[in-house]
């Protein structure tokens, strides 16, 4: 039984799915906070109400469906985690430690869970930034990554947990929106495109920050979840690069297939600051050696992907 936890977010949407197809519908048991969000993957199969906070509830549902994998995607992102400093402190940190030792007294064989190049700070190489070097992130999102890597590590370690982990970058995909992200931008354009032909980006036109299409996201979590434990080195988290690119490029590849399609730039939107704070690319070739990784959605794969998938729904 594999057990999902933020199935209703951008990633767990898309996983659900993916796994649900693997696996077979029953074999995946869906959680969120709230009730299910009947969204374009329309999939069914068992759901659960958890809230990873509430230990009593938690522990039910790993008694409950004992699971042998656990996907802990809950978690408040970068830009609504300085809304609510505090608020996401506790459900990104607190949350994971309940998971973790839920995983350790139930005897889960495999844990995942996403970290982010969030937890790369001011001081961090902004190119090419590699897997290992000063890590100084300024926001409560970044720094509740980096801390819950250093927890993954640890549970590997002294417990001897199968905790496996992606640094994703900023995630592009139609089937689910993101929710309170500094890349969000990247998948809002999309919709406004096709919808009003015009787009405000909160980010400034030369902000290049390192992306992903959810395709590529959700092979390289299978990938590292099925690689052999001995290939699987990094017990923190990996990096992974995806392509880095800015809002006007962004613009000028949708403007190929929508001509008329205009962008414009609002500017001291908090999120800039988060987004200044961050990478414009990363390596990652810890994860290309040591279980294969290779991408394989550019910058043009993707708008054509978007704009071929969101026109029918729209
Ligand atoms: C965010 N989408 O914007 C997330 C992600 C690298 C960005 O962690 O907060």
């Amino acid at each position: 039984k594999i057990l999902v936890i933020g199935a209703n977010g951008q990633i767990g949407t898309e996983l659900v799915a993916i796994l649900r197809g693997i696996h077979g519908a029953d074999a995946v048991i869906a959680s969120d906070l709230k009730s299910p969000i009947y969204n374009l993957r329309k999939n069914s199969g068992p759901y659960e109400i958890v809230n990873v906070l509430d230990k009593d509830n938690l522990h039910h549902i790993f008694e409950k469906h004992r699971p042998t994998q656990v996907y802990h995607l809950a978690a408040i992102l970068s830009a609504v985690g300085e809304q609510k400093p505090k608020i996401a402190w506790d459900l990104n940190m607190t949350g994971l430690l309940h998971v973790l030792d839920f995983s350790v007294e139930f005897n889960v064989k495999k844990v995942f869970w996403p970290s982010s190049i969030a937890v790369f700070g001011p001081h961090s190489p902004q190119w090419d930034t590699p897997q290992y070097c000063v890590m100084d992130p300024n926001t409560v999102y970044g720094f509740s990554k980096l801390a819950g890597e250093r927890w993954c590590e640890y549970y590997f370690n002294k417990y001897n947990l199968d905790v496996r982990s992606l640094r994703y970058p900023g995630l592009i995909g139609w089937r689910a929106n993101p929710g309170g992200g500094t890349t969000d931008y990247a998948v809002h354009i999309f919709h406004e495109a096709l919808k009003s032909g015009h787009y405000e980006c909160f980010l400034s036109a030369n902000t290049a920050l390192p992306m992903m299409y959810m395709d590529d996201a959700i092979r390289a979590t299978i990938m590292l979840m099925d690689a052999p434990a001995d290939k699987v080195e990094i017990r923190s988290s990996y990096n992974l690069a995806g392509i880095s690119f800015t809002p006007t490029q962004l613009a000028e590849e949708i403007k190929k297939h929508i001509p008329g399609f205009e962008i414009s730039y609002s500017d001291n939107d908090p999120r800039q600051q988060i987004a200044d704070s961050w990478p414009k690319s990363i390596d990652d070739s810890y994860a290309q050696n040591e279980w294969g990784w290779q991408l394989e959605y550019n910058l043009p794969k993707i708008v054509a992907d978007m704009l071929l998938n969101l026109r029918e729904l729209v």
